[in-house]
């Protein structure tokens, strides 16, 4: 295990001041993995020579061979400076973007991160989000600017241009930080104001600088002199930070090292004849202190030894330097070796940046109070809600203290497989010499017993000379015996190699508070488990043999690692402050879960993860007798990524979501290789698509202005569909549909109406909020209470407010308050809304107003009764649309009448029936083409042979919300990805071009200042976007390389149902235009695979195809 041993380890565990959790965040490829290799080597783990080669933390084949990070993955690292002797448990992290999810499991377990920066193309996508990541968190993050020497020997810019690009860097990094730290002032400020309340009568004025100013920020932002920032080259095995220059220069010059930290970065210069620093550099025309006392000197290095190769040069300078370099490097033909050979001794990478962590980033023991209640609030209860024993923790979390009576506080973050045969007690470790003689002496002994046996035997039958022959064997028993023993030794290896291959699991964890040791009983508390809600007794302990309680199982501590990168090490205990791999908990633990020893511990808030699953495939054995073990190897998939997400459809179908192609591709490799070990056909691609309805268009499909007459036509036209409609079925010109159930019994009138894109964004954003109403609304309805924080609240009342000025108009009037619902599942994108003259039911904002008794008094019973039916009939229809049953976005449901005939009046027990409709609604329902009359939800089983009315009311409304989307002008919405290709002008117009193929569109082109690259921001459908990746790189010979990042559902402006009208479009598009329409083929795509019915005709009249053709 290298230099270190892991007695010092663990002797090092058991000082938390002395511990620092960090992770290293970068975008895709800016060096993370190769400065971890760095930090490693220098604990001997790896060799030097190779450090930046090895990539030691990429241990997966695949990581290797593509060259990319796919997990994260810890590694504990001893670090000394003079007396003080540091454990460092450094994580390396994914950066890109289809394993962000991975980035969210390292960020929970650190106090601080260590964010890279390519010098050359600075700021990145994947910057900005993991610094955002780092900021949700709470986390400290530090900066490295790698790859300085691409500076150097790529763009051959001069120092002086190198500096002015690194200041820029920085603006660039501290502008993210700068917003981020803005928009929670103003947060805090809002919440402060909300319990304050009331302003004083001469505060009319809403100052917001105010609170930005009053905050210090300063220590957020990263600048050299702070101390915060390291310049680097990770592949060349060099970094530095100024405190280095200060010491090295402060000595040289007699300067205070104190003065040269404050100065040696900014508009500094040193002048020379009075030996001062002055101020300025800019404006007098001087080479700032930074460029000439550092980046001259470094550039100088390269020039001699990697450019011209002067070898008098280079001896001068290493004499000069004061270091010893080999022989051999210094006649070694790359001339990269005698570099990293000089400037590791020089500015050593490991040193700079490990003293950097250990001073600037926060210990274990420094965890501020409010990370904690971030960590602890469970939702969006107020931290003070909690019960009492709850929050008495946040005390042992604050203490992180590792006494035995402490609590137990764990949080797993993730679960990742490991080989059966990596696991340390599977492991063949060397034989001690001990182990070895006592094998050896077995061996003999038994070879011995088999000699003496067949002696006897012989003696038996020939009877001679016995004696004799016995000494020459005995003689013999040595060597003979020895390979004997070498035989056994062989076949127990062997054993043990080929013994069962199984995955084991080990959770990714750490310790926040007590000792987590071998044998321990804890309690595992899965995310919904609520220590409010559970009725333990007080101060239960694990041990006990508790009752069963939703989401928390009890279990014991049965195996504690060591994390080594590629190894594990196997431990008795780990205290607080650590971070450690726990196995044998895969029975407990599907991906993330809290352990405790206390009921009283709630589970740790939920990971924000950034990726949204989109791409998704079916999976199926190649022989169909495997199902068992895909089913099974699917399992252990899902539970070894954080991301991936396994699904049964209702149609049988297993289906894969994963976050992007690389990400899928990885899962199945898993999946083949490790999990289920078959061989298995995967589907093409499942692309998403949402259903929305539209303001009636002004142009049609060849962007001609629906004049009159084509709108009579058009008018016509639904005037014929009428005729489809069945019997019960009215649809008036302006779209109001009017359905009355089987029973006649009920009537509802229904419209579908637009919504602003503005207000559907806003939905789509707020979802969880929606849902935490839902929630309050839901126990209210119960009788039950539940407080939510005053950020929650007030996040409500904003969002409230924002939907209210986008939904302005006529059309919309008190549009806010009288929304009845949001679909599909309760939170989603769609509203239904109350338009009923009189009909009053509790608001959806009820957690905004002051406790009420009862609702209006005009309401007649009967319909409040069968409230929840139109509800779930809602639910039903937003989540699978008329057009492809996918779900519906942006599309507003009014109920403009509803009457219940009085006769019929409903038994309250068939409320029941309502609630199950609509749990069986929570999966898409297949089936049933456009405009196809759909059975009965419920069935009977009421008094009549038209069943309950509750139940009829669900499909009447189901089908009355279809109709009325189907009246107005439908469109189908594509998922889009944003990419930003970076390519230089040689290679552009082919990048253009595969983005035009795919139906991209380019948002924005930059000249990236410094150098002469371009960065392309463009947007491109989902659905077009496999293998687009892999083509750009082809295309441009591996100069540009998108990363394809989920951005928003974007209207496809064709609409599907279009057929031509005029001569002159049949000729163009045929008879029913499905030649040139891009939505009607994604329509029909997806009824074909969700095997529904697909009107299509394969040729029609062929001959006049052919004389088209001709003619063109
Ligand atoms: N010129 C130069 N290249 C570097 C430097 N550091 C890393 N690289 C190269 O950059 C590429 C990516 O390095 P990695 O360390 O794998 O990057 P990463 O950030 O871990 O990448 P992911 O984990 O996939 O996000 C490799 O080819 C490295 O050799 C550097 O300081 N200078
Ligand atoms: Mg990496």
């Amino acid at each position: 295990m290298g230099h270190t041993s892991l007695e010092k380890i663990i002797a090092l565990q058991k000082k938390p001041s002395n511990i620092r959790n960090i992770c290293i965040l970068a975008h895709v490829d800016h060096g993370k993995t190769t400065l971890a290799d760095c930090l490693v080597a220098s604990n001997g783990i790896i060799s030097t020579r190779l450090a930046g080669k090895l990539r030691y933390l990429d241990s997966r084949e695949d990581e290797q061979i593509r060259g990319i990070t796919m997990k994260s993955s810890a590694i504990s690292l001893h670090f000394s400076t003079g007396e003080t002797e540091y454990l460092v448990n450094l994580i390396d992290s994914p950066g890109h973007v289809d394993f962000s999810s991975e980035v969210s499991t390292a960020v929970r377990l650190c106090d601080g991160a260590i964010v890279v920066v390519d010098a050359v193309e600075g700021v990145c996508p994947q910057t900005q989000v993991v610094l955002r990541q780092a900021w949700l968190e709470n986390i400290r993050p530090l900066l490295v600017i790698n790859k300085m020497d691409r500076l150097i020997v790529e763009l051959k810019l001069s120092p002086l241009e190198a500096y002015t690009h690194l200041q820029k860097i920085l603006e660039q990094v501290n502008a993210v930080t700068g917003t981020l730290f803005a928009s929670k002032v103003l947060e805090e400020r809002a919440a402060k104001d909300t319990e304050e309340q009331q302003p004083a009568p001469g505060e009319q004025v809403y100052d917001w600088s105010a609170g930005l100013e009053e905050t210090d920020d300063s220590h957020l932002y990263f600048s050299p002199d702070q101390g915060n920032v390291a310049f680097a080259s990770a592949i060349d095995g060099w970094g530095f930070s100024i405190r280095m220059f200060a010491q090295i220069y402060s000595q040289k010059m007699g300067i205070r090292s104190e003065l040269f930290l404050k100065t040696l970065w900014g508009d500094f210069y040193l002048n020379a004849k009075a030996k001062k620093i002055m101020k300025g550099a800019q404006s007098k025309g001087k080479k700032p202190l930074f460029v000439q006392l550092v980046l001259d000197n470094i550039w100088s290095l390269y020039d001699a030894v990697v450019t011209r190769r002067d070898k008098e040069k280079v001896d001068k300078m290493v004499t000069s330097l004061g270091i010893k370099v080999m022989a051999r490097d210094l006649r070694h033909a790359d001339p990269k070796v005698l570099l990293s050979a000089i400037c590791s001794q020089w500015l050593p990478l490991s040193q700079t940046v490990l003293s950097m962590v250990c001073e600037k980033l926060p210990a274990p023991t420094d965890i501020a109070a409010e990370r904690v209640e971030a960590l602890m609030s469970v939702g969006a209860r107020r931290f003070d809600s909690l019960p009492e024993e709850t929050q008495q923790l946040k005390k042992a979390f604050l203490e992180c203290a590792s006494e035995d009576e402490a609590p137990v506080i764990i949080f797993v973050s993730k679960m990742f497989a490991v080989d059966s045969r990596a696991l340390p007690e599977n492991k063949q470790r060397p034989l001690t010499q001990e182990e070895l003689s006592q094998r050896r002496e077995l061996a003999r002994q038994r070879h011995a017993e088999r000699q003496a046996a067949n002696q006897s035997s012989e003696s038996t039958e020939t009877a001679i000379g016995g004696s004799g022959q016995t000494a020459v064997t005995a003689n013999d028993t040595g060597p003979d015996a020895d390979a004997l023993c070498a035989q056994t030794e062989a076949l127990a290896a062997k054993a043990s190699v080929e013994g069962p291959r199984r995955e084991h699991f080990v959770a990714f964890a750490r310790v926040y508070s007590g000792v987590a040791r071998r044998g321990r009983k804890v309690f595992v508390l899965g995310p919904k488990y609520d220590p409010a809600l559970a009725t333990l007794p007080r101060g239960c302990f694990p041990d006990d043999a508790p009752p069963s309680v939703p989401h928390m199982a009890s279990c014991t501590l049965e195996r504690l690692y060591l994390l080594m990168g590629r190894e594990l090490e196997e431990l008795d205990e780990v205290p607080a402050g650590n971070v450690l791999g726990i196995g044998g908990m895969e029975e407990f633990i599907l991906k993330s879960a809290t352990i405790s020893t206390s009921a009283a511990c709630p589970p740790f808030t939920p990971l924000n993860f950034e990726a949204t699953p989109i791409v998704r495939v079916a999976i199926e054995p190649k022989h169909p007798s495997e199902m068992q073990k895909l089913v099974q190897g699917m399992r252990l998939l899902n539970q070894a990524d954080p991301c991936a997400e396994v699904l049964i459809q209702e149609s049988g179908e297993h289906v894969l979501l994963t976050a992007g192609e690389v990400h899928l591709q990885r899962c199945l490799d898993d999946l083949r290789e490790r999990f289920a070990r078959i061989e298995i056909s995967v589907s093409e691609p499942i692309v998403p698509f949402r259903e929305t309805v539209i303001r009636p268009p002004k142009v049609d499909m060849v962007n001609e202005e629906l004049g009159r007459q084509q709108k009579v036509a058009v008018a016509r036209q639904a005037r014929e569909e009428q005729s489809r409609y069945p019997e019960g079925v009215q649809v008036d010109p302006s779209g109001l549909v009017v359905l009355t159930t089987p029973n006649k019994l009920a009537t509802l009138g229904v419209r579908a109406l637009p919504l602003p894109d503005e207000a559907t964004r806003l939905l789509e954003g707020n979802a969880e909020l929606i849902r935490t109403m839902e929630q309050f609304n839901l126990m209210a309805r119960e009788g039950r209470t539940m407080e939510i924080s005053p950020k929650t609240l007030e996040a409500v009342r904003s969002f409230r407010a924002e939907l209210a000025s986008h939904l302005q108009g006529r059309r919309w009037r008190d549009a806010v308050d009288r929304i009845w619902a949001f679909g599909p599942r309760r939170c989603g994108p769609n509203l239904l809304l109350n338009s009923l003259e009189g009909y009053c039911r509790p608001s959806v904002w009820q957690c905004l107003e002051a406790p009420q008794g009862g609702a209006g008094p005009a309401t007649p019973l009967t319909l409040r009764d069968l409230d929840s039916s139109v509800v779930s009939g809602f639910q039903l229809a937003a989540l699978a649309g008329p057009m492809c049953e996918e779900p519906l976005m942006g599309v507003c449901f009014a109920v403009e009448s509803w009457e219940v005939r009085p006769a019929s009046r409903p038994d309250r027990q068939e409320l029941g029936s309502a609630a199950r409709a609509e749990e069986e609604a929570e999966a898409p329902a297949a089936g049933g083409g456009p405009g196809r009359r759909r059975g009965d939800a419920a069935g009977s089983g009421g008094g009549d042979c038209y069943g309950p009315l509750s139940g009829q009311l669900i499909a009447a409304t189901k089908e009355a919300c279809r109709y009325a989307f189907q009246a107005k002008s439908q469109r189908l919405m594509a998922a889009m990805y944003t990419c930003e290709i970076m390519a230089t002008a040689e290679v552009l117009g082919r990048v253009y071009g595969v983005l035009s193929k795919r139906e991209g569109r380019v948002l924005s082109e930059e000249m990236k200042e410094g150098t002469d690259m371009f960065i392309i921001t463009a947007v491109l459908p989902v659905a077009e976007s496999f293998g687009f990746a892999d083509e750009i790189r082809k295309r441009t010979s591996g100069l540009a390389s998108p990363q394809l990042v989920f951005s928003h559902w974007e209207v496809i402006p064709s609409d599907p149902f279009w057929v031509p009208t005029t001569e002159e479009e049949y000729l163009h598009f045929g008879e029913k235009a499905d030649s040139a329409n891009q939505a009607l083929k994604y329509v029909n795509a997806v009824r074909r695979r969700k095997g529904l019915y697909v009107e299509e005709k394969l040729v029609e009249h062929a001959e006049k195809q052919r004389t088209l053709s001709k003619n063109k």
